[in-house]
């Protein structure tokens, strides 16, 4: 979002908090933009008006969307201006931890325009019955993520200059990794979510639920990771403004990788 789109609001209750956000926008500190807001609640739409997604078969419901498997999310234009920079954030819920067709892999990001099997997913063979972890194929992953039925916020984030990648589940660092492969830079200008790759004959997709996904244009910090609002309001500013009053106050939760 641009600052003069934040100046611009005139609802008068949210106007002085808007300029006290903005004012935190412009400090050094945060440099993270939120440049994709699907909130999903009945609409594909994006709040800050890029463009919007596109579903695949799933049913949109008033608060979430619905998949069976391969009937995630597509975008189409990723707004990046550097397709290897970016944060994504997505609240999303897993029917069960076997994909539509047995396997233990199920894809929660596709990097590569559905051509390549690498790319973020949740790995059941953790030897943990009752739970799977979140991997970047064929890196690697650890700790804990999905529960079944149980909705999880996911974060992987990539820096354009140092390639470090990390991936979070509720706001906790989960992995690192320093990707000289650049697997995990968007191919085509297009963001898949939720659907497997023809590399593995579509087979490592699962059924669930999508409650939003969030696009930041850098790589959030440790620290803005798990400060990220727990739940995003309907405004279109209010992600951001909670970021950015976060930075005001303070480190309110402080980072830290998971044990
Ligand atoms: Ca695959
Ligand atoms: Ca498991
Ligand atoms: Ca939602």
């Amino acid at each position: 979002m641009k600052l003069s789109a934040l100046l611009s609001l005139t609802e008068r209750p949210f106007r002085a908090l808007v300029l006290v956000g903005a004012v935190a926008l412009a400090a050094p500190q945060l440099q993270a933009a939120l440049i994709g807001n699907y909130q999903l609640n009945g609409s594909l739409a994006d709040s800050l008006g890029g463009n919007a997604l596109t579903a695949n078969g799933g049913v949109l419901g008033a608060s979430e969307y619905s998949f069976a498997a391969n009937q995630g999310l597509t975008l189409s234009g990723t707004g990046l201006a550097n397709q290897g920079e970016y944060s994504i954030e997505m609240r999303v819920r897993l029917n069960a931890l076997r994909s539509d067709f047995g396997s233990i892999w199920i894809k929660l990001i596709d990097f590569k325009n559905l051509t390549s099997d690498s790319g973020l997913y949740s790995f059941d063979g953790d030897g943990n019955p009752a739970g799977s972890i979140v991997q970047f194929y064929p890196i690697g992953g650890t700790a804990d993520s999905f529960t079944p039925n149980e909705y999880a916020n996911v974060v992987i984030t990539r820096d354009g200059t140092t390639k470090e990648v990390v991936t979070y589940v509720e706001g906790f660092g989960q992995f690192s990794f320093v990707d000289g492969g650049d697997q995990a830079v968007f191919s085509s200008n297009v963001m898949h979510f939720m659907m497997d790759d023809a590399a593995t004959g579509f087979s490592e997709a699962g059924s669930g639920s999508l409650d939003y996904i969030r696009i930041y244009n850098t790589a959030l910090t440790g620290n803005e990771v798990v400060n990220l609002p727990a739940v995003p309001d309907a405004a279109s500013t209010m992600g951001l403004l909670g970021l950015a009053l976060a930075a005001l106050a303070g480190v309110r939760r402080k980072f830290a990788f998971r044990g």
